[in-house]
């Protein structure tokens, strides 16, 4: 009856684990929105379909990478930058559904980011033995921003450093709604995605997809 009691209301709780100063992870945050979720990034899909993308150093990228907003980011020979145009389409990216929107906006301020707009929302897929190698998000104007990343479906590995590459990395485990805010002091620590292992999740199967909502411009 307590247990029972004390489980249900430690539920409702928002949980947060300080991972350095600036950033926070907030367990299963995006979990009750899950459905619309995976409904918006469906339809992102359909019209702005998951491509690997080419570094300028000319490797192929393992994750494949899609966007909504004003901004989305891309790579190839030339560089990393932010483009209102999908250069696959030629169109623009398709526009961030509110859902998404309101989930950034909501953890942002959650995390003491109040008034946090984001324009810009990269959408990664890992298939099993894909991987991030380590790097710092400097492509964006203005770093006083938060990103907010919104994780789901197979769990990932995320490796969180400091501010030079040659830092020791902290591991932690990202699950399906799990929600990381990272600003401020840590804004350009190095952070990386250790090589997906395999495995079924109930609603997204063998993949896992991560948000990162930013103020690109
Ligand atoms: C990923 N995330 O989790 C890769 N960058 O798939 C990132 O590279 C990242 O999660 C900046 C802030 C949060 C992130
Ligand atoms: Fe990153």
């Amino acid at each position: 009856m307590t247990a029972d009691l004390f489980e249900s209301v430690a539920g409702l709780l928002p949980s947060r684990e300080v991972m350095a100063e600036g950033a926070v992870l907030l367990r299963g945050f995006a979990r009750p929105v899950e459905a619309e979720l995976l409904a918006a990034i469906s339809e992102i899909e359909a019209q702005a379909p998951f491509r690997r993308m080419f570094t300028p150093g000319g490797h192929q990228m393992s994750v494949a990478m899609t966007n909504c907003g004003n901004a989305g980011w891309v790579t190839d020979r030339s560089g990393y930058r932010y483009d209102r145009i999908d250069p696959g389409s030629g169109k623009p990216w398709p526009a961030m559904p509110s859902v998404l929107r309101e989930l950034a906006e909501s953890a942002a301020g959650e995390a003491g980011f109040a008034g946090f707009v984001p324009d810009a929302c990269l959408i990664n897929r890992y298939e099993p033995g894909a991987k991030m190698s380590l790097h710092q998000d400097r492509d964006e104007k203005d770093y006083s921003a938060p990103i907010v990343s919104v994780s789901l479906g197979l769990p990932a590995i995320f490796l969180f450093g400091g501010p030079r590459r040659s830092d020791k990395t902290q591991r932690y485990r990202l699950a399906h709604g799990d929600v990381v805010v990272w600003g401020g002091p840590s804004r350009l620590f190095f952070h990386g995605v250790a090589a997906l292992a395999d495995g079924e999740h109930p609603l997204l199967g063998r993949k896992r997809v991560n948000l990162t909502f930013r103020r690109a411009r």
